[in-house]
């Protein structure tokens, strides 16, 4: 059965545009992955240690994967554009986080759906708002009723529009 899901993008090194276009295009490519929607993007300040600023977008697919084949593909693309795993929260070429998958919780050590910590993120949750204005935020909480403090949308500025879906 095919699955709606959002994925994040984010990049900070090298052609930040490419590697999101890239990145689309991979996932697209994937057996069982339709890139059907993207957001705008995104500049956004940096959440983390001192590092260039962002370039951030969501995208909707659909899926016959799994959560945790879904994860693999996602590092796959990771891996495919050059990402270095070397600091936690350090710059990289591309990022890409499994945010929602349908209304399913997943809560396992390295596969945590909601993404756990994107309710607190603008550079996420400005881009999924365009998408989705109810998305499924962790908690069983919403987004409709998420109030997003300006210190978490501060910096996230609109830089391109929608990245090209294949
Ligand atoms: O969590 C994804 C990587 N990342 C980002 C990001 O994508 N955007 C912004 N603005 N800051 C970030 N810090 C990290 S780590």
């Amino acid at each position: 059965m095919a699955t709606s899901a959002f994925l994040a993008l984010g990049s900070n090194l090298g052609d930040r545009l490419e590697h999101l276009g890239a990145a689309v295009q991979k996932l697209d490519s994937t057996k069982g992955i339709d890139v059907v929607r993207s957001s705008r993007v995104y500049e956004t300040e940096p959440v983390g240690p001192p590092q260039p600023p962002y370039l951030n977008a969501v995208i909707e697919v659909v899926t016959t994967l799994t959560p945790r084949e879904l994860l693999e593909a996602a590092r796959g693309v990771e891996d495919s554009l050059g990402r270095v795993r070397a600091e936690r929260w350090g710059p990289r070429t591309i990022d890409v986080d499994i945010l929602v998958y349908d209304e399913q919780t997943v809560d396992e050590p390295d596969l945590e759906i909601p993404h756990p910590r994107m309710h607190e993120r603008g550079f996420v949750l400005v881009p999924l708002g365009e998408l989705d204005a109810d998305a499924m935020l962790p908690g069983g909480r919403r987004l409709s009723t998420h109030r997003l403090l300006p210190d978490a949308v501060f910096g996230v500025r609109p830089f391109a529009p929608p990245l090209p879906i294949p």
